[in-house]
């Protein structure tokens, strides 16, 4: 440990500011804690900050995907979308972030490269790519489980000479996609709505696709004034109904029936042609109880899909192509489009099957696939994160013993309420593995963790306490409740980022905490009501030793 005397000595250090590192800074500084934010982005935004591709749109209703913790900020602020674009969220969150003041407390264009735990003072000491150099008594990861892009190593990528982009970490500067002609790979979520906003633009769009994926149209439209002047009148009761909600978030009006074999194939089509008329997240939750518990179930509503692509692609062997087969709906992150369909009706997009004859090479001038090449301009990488723990993996974290995370999690990301890992004591992670992160609105979770964090740092000032640290029973304990939870669900048949199967060698784990978002807040809440009993809680170093001596 560096025993420089110009060492900031603080006492928290909140790596990322994006929704969660926001919120971490604004709540943990009204506590009167010193703190510091890092980010390696150019400003606030987090994952918004990079995911800049054209179309990078939330598929939650941005009244949801926003802050409850202020009723004035939350009667000011506009939305102009129902499902806002990536300008938009990021205008609201510099907003948040000067509203507050915040901007004093956060250091951008730093990257955290380090933080290791020093057990003689209980402290971290934290280093960062710019030289900088802190001791902190709380570290808390906001780095978000989306904000390490996966970038599959393609046969003779180097010797592409056109322009190559990520959706997850896309340029600053516009992209100018006119006459040109663009390749992209990768289908998920980011995928469809690049290619469904980039197609108009482009001269020609191949879209290079591995596995179909299950999207479902928004209908996003502009708010409409006098709606939200009336819906806002009643924001609190709304936000105590979102927290009582398995996602809380409004997944539209809607009573799911409790089983889609339990009504005849008429009454069911109804259902599902309302539900998607309607558009927006509520599709599979709003119709019937069983689809993620019943293959059976799930087939029916897949089947519907599949149809509505029938439906809207007008070339046969396209929409068959596009038609997702082989795993259930529901299992990969269902996407929201704005016509994504409708673009493959395009005379310039071209659809071209990458799961039948894999990627061969790239080459100076495009890509080669079954033989032919494809001449590209510009080639965009849709290809999404290696979630959850790829952003917390990229620093040297090391805890008690010098053992670092990547060792502690072999055998996988165990820790305790998805927030804390035995032998990294005072180490909090924000939307991390077995918490609701992805399965819920990720603002309001973050608001939820980042208020248990502080109660908890509240608690070991009051109690004179050094510092709080999961327990290995209660590690083994919560994976196999999380593991349970998905046991007997047809989640557990996904191969996607939600179980780390995108990524060559990553260890199959379903990482988020699949009980809903109002268990595991209430889970959460009875810790701090058990005055944390269910932690280990140790009184400072010195202390320990005094009392080991007499
Ligand atoms: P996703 O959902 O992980 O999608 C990545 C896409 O890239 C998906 O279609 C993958 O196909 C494809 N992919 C990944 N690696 C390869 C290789 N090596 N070859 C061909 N195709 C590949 O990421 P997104 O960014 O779209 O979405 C992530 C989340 O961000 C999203 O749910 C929102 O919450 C925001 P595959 O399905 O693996 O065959």
């Amino acid at each position: 440990m560096s025993e420089a005397s110009t060492v900031d000595d603080i006492d928290v250090v909140v790596v990322g500011a994006g929704f969660s590192g926001i919120y971490a800074t604004y709540r943990l500084t009204r506590m009167g804690l010193t703190l510091r934010c890092f980010d390696a982005g150019v400003d606030v935004g987090g994952v918004w900050n990079w995911n800049r591709y054209p179309g990078a749109t939330v598929d939650l209703l941005s009244r949801d995907y926003s802050y409850s913790f202020s009723e004035d900020l939350q009667q000011e602020w506009q939305w102009n979308l129902r499902y806002a674009r990536q300008p938009e969220i990021i205008a609201y969150q510099r907003h948040v972030v000067d509203r507050f003041d915040l901007r004093r407390f956060m250091q951008f264009e730093t990257r955290v490269t380090a933080t290791i735990f020093d057990e003689a003072t209980d402290r971290w000491e934290v280093r960062t790519d710019r030289g900088d150099v802190l001791r902190a008594r709380f570290i808390v990861m906001a780095c978000g489980h989306l904000s390490a892009p996966n970038r599959p190593d393609f046969p003779g990528l180097a010797d592409f000479k056109g322009e190559a982009y990520h959706t997850g970490d896309w340029p600053r500067d516009a992209v100018d996609f006119k006459g040109k002609r663009v390749g992209v790979i990768g289908t998920g979520s980011s995928g469809i709505q690049a290619i469904t906003t980039i197609a108009p633009e482009a001269g020609h769009l191949f879209v290079f696709q591995r596995t179909p994926h299950f999207s479902l149209p928004v209908n996003n439209r502009a708010t409409d004034a006098a709606v939200e002047a009336e819906f806002k009148r009643g924001y609190p009761q709304y936000r105590e109904m979102l927290r009582r909600d398995y996602r809380g978030a409004f997944f539209m009006e809607g009573t799911p029936r409790p089983s889609a074999l339990g009504v005849d194939p008429a009454e069911r089509e109804a259902i599902y042609e309302d539900l998607w008329q309607k558009g927006g997240p509520g599709f599979l939750r709003n119709s019937f109880d069983d689809v993620m518990v019943s293959q059976e179930a799930n087939d029916t509503c897949a089947e519907f899909v599949r149809r509505k692509i029938g439906e809207i692609v007008e070339d046969p062997d396209v929409a068959e192509k596009l038609k997702p087969y082989g795993y259930p709906i529901g299992t990969k992150r269902i996407c929201l489009d704005e016509g994504y369909y409708q673009t493959f009706n395009r005379e310039n997009v071209t659809l071209v099957d990458i799961k039948t004859d894999p990627v061969e090479r790239f080459t100076p001038d495009g890509i080669v696939v079954a033989g032919k090449e494809y001449q590209l301009h510009a080639m965009i990488f849709a290809t999404g994160y290696d979630a959850f723990t790829g952003s917390l993996f990229k620093i040297d974290i090391r805890g008690c013993g010098d053992i670092t995370l990547p060792e502690k999690w072999r055998d996988g990301p165990v820790n305790y309420l998805g927030m804390m890992v035995s032998d990294f004591p005072n180490f909090f992670i924000i939307q991390g593995p077995g918490s609701p992160s992805i399965f819920a609105n990720v603002v309001a979770g973050a608001e939820q963790q980042v208020d248990w964090v502080a109660d908890a740092i509240d608690f070991l000032d009051n109690e004179r306490l050094a510092t709080i640290e999961a327990r290995p029973d209660r590690e083994q304990a919560w994976a196999a409740y999380c593991e349970g939870l998905v046991k007997n669900t047809l989640f557990a048949k996904a191969q996607s980022w939600w179980v780390g199967t995108n990524i060559p060698g990553k260890r199959r784990t379903f990482f988020a905490f699949a009980g809903g978002y109002q268990d595991y807040a209430g889970r959460c809440e009875a810790s701090a009501l058990g005055r944390y009993s269910d932690f280990k809680l140790s009184p400072a170093h010195a202390d320990r030793q005094l009392a080991s001596a007499s």
